[in-house]
């Protein structure tokens, strides 16, 4: 065991020691783990033996001093001679005594900044991480935690499967592992909870963690199991076949890794506290935490298996019993969140959150690329298929400027073609926008007199997603002043695990659409969410309405729209506030009103 790199990730390492945070002068502790750190650090790069244990040396004198030897010499005063420091130590105790740190030090982790955060890991030592380099040649987490995965790991010498398994452990989420987006994790929980719930004597097989809560993105799936205790519910699930790993298995828990990497946390309960786990396993942990506090308060206890006074159980059996006898009303799992949705249910003013039904249109959608002459049909009898009542069918604007004839032609041509589906279909109707691109400079790739003959616009960045803050907030505002300008759709321009939000101030994005009177878009293709809840959150306070949208470029990405819905009840929103909850007629009013059309 060395457990010397975890202790200074925490004490020196992770935070730089700075002059004017010290405490004056470090204390011999921290000088001996800076030593602790370099006999470490030299020991992997394979140094010569003796200069190693002379640090080791060092920190342990500096451990067993009487007084602090940094203060000695801030003092400007001669430490008497110290067994295993002599000058040149002393020199770097000098120079950690007046910068925190010394250069040696500095320089080795700036050498082998992955092998400093494999010494971290608890039991892994220097021997183990030279080891480890030169059997398998790993030098970072990310090789460590594909080693520990592919079972390389329990074939080293003085290694074995259980060290294996705690790396695997140790690595999880400390290499900056993508978290998934919520829409492409969802059906493989739901896929699994079928399979669970097909086991005899299984009452219920429900998906907790974050996927319940919608979050847009997520790190593993939690599932909870309700079944009376004789089910040998647990070795069925083991049987499952995409399963690759098991990290852990008990007789009422197990945490798997699939096939494609998915970790999976089981947790196996007596139908009799369903609701209680389900609260826990739900969380947030935030949220589970000031729910405790609370509980506390009322001298109750609130724990997995119930709620209780005493030894007397006062709840367990449905999540609603739980938040009752806590003294509030149930809350819907979007909102636990710890974001003051406690304090809400105490004063009883929930959001009366959006629901998916709510939902009549969608205002962006493309016809499918190569979806033949049906194309613009079919997305309409998918989008009535998916319980919409209404769809703008927003194609690229780059469709008028290729090929032949003039633009206006084209954009003719296409709304006569959804003239004639309206005139077909029934119980659906589509609308003719068109997707624009806001150009560098905040101008839109489509003038204004072929804009006047749709319904509305949809404005998208698809081009310079760098520029700075000032200049793309410029860019946003002017686009939202065109007069046709309708949603600002996935304004942040974020792909999860590929792209960040866009540099911009968004205050002032969101107080211009207000003033404007246009709406932002929550964009609910799986890699975008966008915006995100937070964000959507701020936009619905500030006033601007919100178009929750599949941006649909087949008849299948309907099945996006609950996504989205997720997203927006974790913004807290309500039907009234997203703009297409309304009807047709409605829709119609705003539409004219903002275009100033009335
Ligand atoms: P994820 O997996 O990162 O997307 O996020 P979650 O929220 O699914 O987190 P996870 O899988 O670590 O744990 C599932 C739930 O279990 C979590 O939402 C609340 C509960 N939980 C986990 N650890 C703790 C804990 O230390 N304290 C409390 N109170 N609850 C916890
Ligand atoms: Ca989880
Ligand atoms: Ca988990």
């Amino acid at each position: 065991m060395s457990p010397s790199g975890l202790r200074l990730k925490k004490t020196v390492v992770d935070t730089p020691v700075q002059s004017h945070v010290l405490a004056r002068w470090p204390a011999n502790e921290t000088i001996a783990l800076i030593f602790d750190d370099i006999a470490e650090l030299l020991a992997v790069q394979g140094a010569n033996p003796f200069r190693i244990r002379a640090y080791h040396n060092a920190a342990r004198t500096l451990r067993g001093l009487t007084f602090e030897l940094a203060k000695l010499i801030a003092q400007g005063k001669q430490p008497a001679k110290l067994r295993g420091i002599g000058k040149d130590l002393l020199g770097k105790i000098q120079e950690i005594t007046t910068t925190g740190d010394c250069a040696l030090h500095q320089r080795l982790r700036e050498s082998m900044p992955g092998l400093v955060q494999l010494l971290a890991i608890p039991g892994l030592g220097a021997r183990r991480v030279q080891h480890l380099y030169q059997e398998l040649g790993i030098q970072t987490l990310a090789q460590l935690r594909e080693a520990a995965r592919n079972g390389r790991i329990r074939q080293l010498r003085g290694f074995g499967e259980q060290m294996e398994t705690h790396l695997l452990k140790a690595t999880q989420g400390a290499v900056g592992e993508q978290r998934l987006p919520l829409a492409r994790v969802m059906p493989l929980a739901r896929r699994l909870c079928e399979y669970l719930q097909q086991f005899p004597g299984v009452r219920s097989a429900t998906v907790a963690g974050s996927l319940r809560r919608m979050r847009d993105t997520i790190g593993d799936i939690d599932l909870l199991v309700t079944a009376p205790p004789a089910i040998e519910v647990m070795a069925h699930f083991l049987r499952y076949p995409a399963i690759k790993t098991v990290l852990q298995q008990g007789s009422t828990r197990a945490s798997v890794i699939l096939d494609d990497g998915l970790q999976v946390d089981l947790r196996l309960v007596d139908p009799a506290v369903e609701g209680a786990a389900l609260v826990y396993f739900t969380g947030s942990k935030a949220h589970n935490i000031t729910l405790r506090l609370r509980a506390k308060k009322q001298d109750l206890k609130l724990s997995e298996y119930g709620l209780f006074k005493g030894r007397e159980c006062l709840a367990s059996a449905s999540e609603a019993q739980v938040y009752q006898a806590l003294g509030l009303p149930w809350i819907a799992p979007e909102l636990r969140e710890d974001r003051g949705e406690i304090l809400a249910a105490q004063k009883g003013q929930l959001p009366c959150l959006i629901e998916p039904g709510d939902l009549k249109g969608d205002l962006h959608a493309h016809t499918p690329p190569g979806g033949g002459p049906r194309a613009l049909e079919d997305m309409a009898l998918a989008a009535r298929a998916a319980g919409l009542e209404y769809l703008a069918i927003t194609d690229d604007s780059a469709f008028l400027q290729s090929g032949q004839g003039p633009e206006l032609e084209r954009l003719e041509q296409q709304i006569e073609r959804i003239d004639a589906i309206n005139r077909r279909l029934s119980g659906i109707t589509l609308l003719k926008g068109l997707e624009v691109e806001i150009l560098e400079d905040g101008r839109l790739d489509v003038p204004d007199s072929l804009l006047a003959h749709l319904d509305l616009v949809v404005g998208v960045v698809r081009k310079h997603f760098a520029l700075p803050s000032p200049q793309q907030t410029r860019r946003l505002l002017r686009a939202m002043e065109h007069q046709y300008f309708t949603v600002l759709a996935h304004p942040l321009c974020r792909l999860i695990n590929e792209r960040g939000p866009l540099a911009l101030d968004f205050p002032a994005v969101v107080k211009a659409a207000a003033q404007r009177g246009c709406c932002l878009e929550l964009n609910a293709q799986p890699q975008r969410m966008d915006l995100f809840d937070l964000q959507c959150q701020y936009a619905r306070d500030h006033g601007v309405l919100i178009s929750i949208s599949a941006d649909a470029r087949s008849g299948e990405d309907f099945d996006y729209l609950p996504y989205g819905i997720g997203q927006a009840r974790r913004a807290w929103l309500e039907k009234s506030q997203v703009l297409n909850t309304r009807s047709l007629t409605q829709l119609g009013d705003y539409l004219r009103t903002v275009h100033g059309k009335a």
